[in-house]
């Protein structure tokens, strides 16, 4: 189960000297292992008073972790007080979600610590491997969007940025997905019942915040009592951001919700203990879990106040922040920018105003002009099930201040727009921050909009299509603020972590300036033909793919063969990416096998990885039809050895680091105009992968970049979508197209599904009756088409290895470092401030 050769990567530090290294983080003679005093035994002896002998591997990997938390402490703090000094303008980053992953292999090459880690595992003989997979992955965050936010705090920390990014400490990450008669299950992800060691509590830094109204606790549901004042405390949690080379240690600082230090003696004299309690209990409540939908907003009252409490906390902590070096609020937009990740924290819009408005006791005007030019936001996605819309009567009811200033811009709002486009009342309604009906809604895109200086969508398409549809009327009154910034992945975790044996490769070809510049990976199109470096790269797939092979073996038993081509789709699970789509070509494939077990065909591994959220059914069965598949396909001894589809159980970022690199093949085969961007997409592509995309989100940006000719682009384009749902019938092509029909009858008689009747019925109604709104029908042959063509590719080798190169070499776009560079000089003004 060798997943992770970190020890074995040659990646240059520069710095020859440990002892060097180490008095850069300012550790004088500090030993990290290896004498009585050495770091890790200390941790080991005095945080777990445990002898020498007796540990177990979590005692030794908290330890470790603590070790290396140690050799950066001085580092962190020093760069706190070098921002402090020199007062720069300073970047928020406000998500709800973090996706951050295992952090201790990350921590350790972007500190440039390998070799002094070599040097304690080999002289204590622990093994890095079962160290390493002692670390719970922080899942606090649901897919892309909160993925996304984890590389740009290490993209900022890289550039040097004074960057900070604000959450949510989640007591439960995204739950974890277990498989069971091929259902999905989920069950909690408690990953703080061991303590974390990243992490440092500031209960000094604590923030209070108010609500105009009281929860109480009765048979287990929460409840509001309207007109009772109540406060909540945030306790934040911060943790390190180590910037590659470990120059600048920036914080991620996530709030804990909890009750006000007072107990209701009254009550609790009363001798009512329990219902004293019950409000500490409804206060902790709050962030206890993240809400596991991507994608759909569930519109539950408390994830509305764990949006209001991640905003109030943040914008209390950094206005505090704010007064400690500056006297004067005009400065303030010149001192911080706040960038929103999508409309979870628009909230900050209302509560921002608020503070300079009652707190800071400006004026409207001048208020407002600060709190836009502070905010800025990004959008994610254009599905309208997921833009926020929150009720305007819990507004009233829990925040009734924010409501009144929320009136106050719509008028001003809705004035402008009559001056601007007299008459057009249809353009008033659709502007308005209230949507109007039975139940008001305050529309959250549209006050991030109004409420900022720059929106941005995330993929050149998907800023176009914002623009031009989804909020067109707000694009048209404010058409400066709309702007691009296209997706990035940091390259240290997504290459030079993930994938060591290529990163070796690219380095000994080119040397390891791409780990910080990744643009130059250009410098490998000249060798895409050359015979050595093809070998290197080549070989380094293979290494990859069998490691991938001996994982799966040692954590599951099964047996994969990495001869065969690796072909994968993994992100969560949800009908516009089309897992069906993939599937229904292994269909046609398994029928061409079962009718011609003769014909050739280059065997082929099939991965699928994904969560559906829990309550999203068609997701669930989309899941259960996949393992039926692969169950079918195992059974079948036409077929056995030629395909074979895997589900792996629980995708997370630690198996996106081992798949990625194993794969040939990326399917990126969403409807075209419905992916916003994707960021998995770019982590195959720089791990030498081929894909097979729609052109749709990044993927035509990396097409782009690699040149058409080495991508297999097929199906729809946006535009073709959206013309033709007035008259698109699925039912067409299931006329007219017989290997799709055969594929479709097959599913429905059953087949798949013996002992199950019915199980895949509402497949059959996504497809056909209902009318088969992501168009699968339609992309079905143009795909399988696509894939034939890669499939001849594959069979010469040294063509296809050119190709995975001249991929590689094109991928330098989509390192987070770009795009965190443009988000600075374009949206934010924000500039490097070195830590000395
Ligand atoms: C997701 C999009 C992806 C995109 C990520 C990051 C949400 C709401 N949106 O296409 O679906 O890559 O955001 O921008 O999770």
């Amino acid at each position: 189960m060798a997943t992770k050769t970190l020890l074995e990567r040659p990646l240059s530090t520069g710095l020859q000297d440990i002892s060097q290294l180490l008095q850069q983080y300012g550790c004088g003679p500090v030993q990290f292992a290896g004498s009585d005093n050495g770091l890790y035994e200390r941790h080991l002896l005095f945080d777990n008073a445990i002898a020498m002998g007796e540990e177990t591997p979590r005692d030794r990997f908290e330890a470790v972790a603590r070790s290396v938390r140690d050799i950066l402490a001085q580092r962190w703090v020093l760069t706190e007080q070098t921002y402090e000094r020199q007062n720069p303008k300073r970047l928020y980053y406000l998500s709800m979600e973090f996706l951050i992953g295992r952090s201790l292999a990350n921590n350790v090459t972007n500190l440039l610590l390998d070799d002094v880690i070599k040097e304690a595992v080999t002289q204590k003989a622990l093994s890095w491997i079962d160290l390493l997979e002692q670390e719970p992955d922080a899942a606090l965050g649901n897919g892309g969007l909160g993925r996304l936010a984890a590389c740009f705090m290490e993209s900022a920390a890289t550039l040097h940025l004074p960057a900070m990014g604000y959450g949510l400490r989640y007591e439960y990450g995204l739950f974890k997905q277990g498989v069971r008669d091929g259902w999905q299950y989920e069950h909690p992800d408690n990953w703080l019942r061991v303590q974390d060691p990243w992490e440092v509590a500031r209960p000094n830094d604590k923030v209070e915040i108010g609500l105009n109204c009281s929860f109480e606790v009765r048979g287990g549901s929460l409840r509001a009592i309207a007109g009772r004042p109540s406060s909540l405390i945030g306790i934040p949690f911060d943790r390190p951001v180590v910037g590659y080379g470990g120059k600048t240690i920036n914080t991620l600082r996530l709030w804990s919700a909890h009750a006000p230090d007072y107990f209701d003696f009254k009550e609790f004299s009363g001798g009512d203990f329990v219902g004293a309690l019950a409000e500490t209990l409804s206060a902790e409540s709050l962030t206890r879990v993240l809400y596991p939908d991507d994608s759909t907003s569930m519109g539950q009252g408390l994830r509305f106040v764990q949006e209001y409490f991640l905003v109030a906390c943040s914008l209390a902590d950094l206005v505090r922040r704010f007064q400690r070096s500056n006297a004067d609020w005009s400065a303030f937009p010149q001192k911080a920018a706040i960038q929103l990740n999508d409309t979870h924290p628009a909230m900050a819009v209302p509560e921002l105003l608020r503070i300079l408005l009652d707190v800071a006791r400006l004026g409207w005007d001048e208020a407002w002009e600060i709190t836009k030019s502070t905010l800025a936001y990004t959008n994610h996605t254009l599905l309208p099930e997921a833009l926020e819309k929150w009720p305007l009567a819990w507004f009233d009811l829990m925040l009734p201040r924010h409501l009144e200033l929320i009136y106050e811009i719509n008028r001003r709002l809705l004035d402008e727009v009559q001056n601007r486009f007299p008459g057009d009342e249809g353009r008033i309604q659709r502007v308005s921050l209230i949507e109007d009906g039975a139940e008001p809604r305050i529309r959250m895109a549209n006050l991030a909009i109004v409420g900022s200086h720059s929106t941005n969508g995330v993929a050149a398409i998907h800023s176009d299509l914002l623009r031009k549809t989804t909020v067109k009327d707000l694009a048209e009154l404010f058409p400066n603020r709309f702007n691009n910034k296209t997706n990035g992945v940091t390259p240290r975790r997504w290459l030079a972590l993930c994938n060591p044996a290529l990163s070796k490769a690219i380095t000994e070809a080119i040397g390891d300036g791409w780990i910080t510049d990744l643009s130059q990976l250009s410098r490998l199109k000249p060798l895409a033909a050359d015979r050595s470096f093809g070998d290197a790269v080549r070989k380094s797939k293979r290494d990859a793919k069998a490691r991938f092979a001996d994982w799966l073996r040692w954590s599951s038993g099964q047996a994969i063969d990495p001869d065969t081509i690796f072909d994968s789709h993994v992100k969560r699970i949800h009908e516009y990416k089309r897992q069906m789509l993939m599937a229904l070509r292994i269909v046609v494939l398994y029928n061409r096998l079962r009718e011609n077990p003769q014909m050739e065909m280059i065997p082929r591994t099939f991965f699928f990885g994904g969560k559906a959220a829990p309550a999203y059914h068609l997701a669930k069965i989309i899941i259960k039809f996949i393992n039926n598949l692969a169950g079918t396909i195992d059974g079948d001894p036409d077929v056995r050895g030629r395909l074979k589809v895997v589900f792996l159980p629980d995708y997370c970022v630690s198996i996106a680091e081992r798949l990625i690199p194993a794969s040939d093949v990326s399917n990126q085969i969403s409807t075209a105009g419905y992916e916003a961007s994707g960021t998995s997409n770019m982590k195959f592509m720089m791990n030498g992968a081929l894909t097979v995309g729609t052109r749709d989100g990044a993927t035509i940006e990396m097409a782009e970049e690699a040149g058409e000719e080495n991508f297999f682009l097929f199906g729809l384009t946006a535009e073709q979508v959206a013309s033709s749902r007035g008259w698109y019938k699925p039912q067409w092509h299931y006329a007219n197209e017989p290997e799709s029909r055969a594929a479709l009858d097959l599913v429905f008689s059953g087949h798949f599904s013996r002992n199950e009747p019915g199980v895949f019925n509402p497949l059959r109604d996504m497809l056909l009756t209902d009318g088969d709104s992501y168009m699968h029908m339609a992309d079905l042959t143009p795909y399988i088409q696509a894939h034939e063509a890669l499939g001849a590719l594959y069979a010469d080798k040294f063509a296809w290895t050119r190709k995975a190169i001249l991929n590689v070499a094109g991928s330098g776009k989509f390192s987070s470092d770009r795009t965190i560079a443009e988000y600075a000089s374009q949206i934010w003004k924000v500039s490097p401030c070195l830590v000395p």
